[in-house]
């Protein structure tokens, strides 16, 4: 009798179906070079919000002709196709996974990668972060990114939620992650559209509960300290 007690475990295995073999889940045929500290999450939070499985690989090895991350490859097209800067790798995304990209959202991914990143993180020469220029209201770019917004009335940039959002809001959520002494609260409708696109789960899942947690803190500062709101500046006439 007590001989038979450990068998009894073992004739319940049996009875069991197997597990499903992991080979019978096809792999994604997207992989994603990156680290949870860098701009790769931005990439990911987009996937995420898709539903759009894919492989997180480390930084290196990767194809990235400059060994940098985010790096992005996409073994369903043929050739393979290996993708790099961050906006291109959301554009491709958009493109082949999206149903609500519209032309507009091109316009901000662009605009982030090139307008809004050198703003939100100041570099020295040799390319390390120093600090930020998010918080200087009256300059053209925040001051006018802050009376879009206001118009906005609390909304995303162009309607429903889209690639438009993860592209800027990932880089204005950068900000209290790289600068924990910007104070954005002269900018209450950046820091309300940080709070609400940092809010969302599949942001959470992608930079995880300690940046999530991060900004929803410093968000709520930045409005509590009263932002005062802020006047577009008379800004000189170019044309
Ligand atoms: N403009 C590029 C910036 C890429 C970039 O600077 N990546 C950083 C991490 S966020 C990196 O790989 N740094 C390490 C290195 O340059 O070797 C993009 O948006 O993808």
């Amino acid at each position: 009798m007590l001989l038979q007690l450990p068998l009894l475990p073992l004739l319940l295995l049996l009875l069991l179906p197997p597990p499903i073999s992991p080979l019978s889940t096809p792999s994604p045929s997207l992989s994603l070079h990156g680290s949870q500290g860098s701009r790769s999450p931005l990439v990911g939070w987009y996937l995420e919000e898709l539903g759009v499985p894919y492989a997180r690989l480390p930084p290196r090895p990767s194809p990235h002709p400059f060994g940098q991350v985010p790096c992005l490859t996409d073994s369903s097209v043929d050739p393979p196709a290996v993708l790099w800067e961050s906006g291109s790798i959301l554009l491709h995304i958009a493109a082949k996974h999206d149903k609500s990209f519209k032309p507009a959202h091109q316009n901000w991914v662009v605009w982030a990668n090139s307008s809004l990143d050198p703003v939100c993180f100041t570099e020295n020469a040799r390319g390390q972060v120093v600090g930020t220029g998010l918080g200087d209201a009256s300059g053209r770019l925040v001051a006018t990114l802050e009376a879009l917004l206001e118009e906005r009335g609390g909304g995303y940039l162009e309607g429903g939620f889209g690639v438009a959002d993860v592209a800027v809001a990932s880089y204005l959520n950068y900000v209290p992650l790289f600068s924990q002494t910007a104070d954005l609260s002269r900018t209450p409708s950046i820091v309300r559209y940080m709070k609400k696109c940092g809010e969302r789960p599949a942001f959470r899942r992608a930079f995880g509960d300690g940046h999530a947690d991060l900004v929803q803190r410093k968000c709520g500062e930045f409005l509590e300290g009263g932002g005062q709101g802020f006047k577009l500046p008379k800004l000189p006439k170019l044309f």
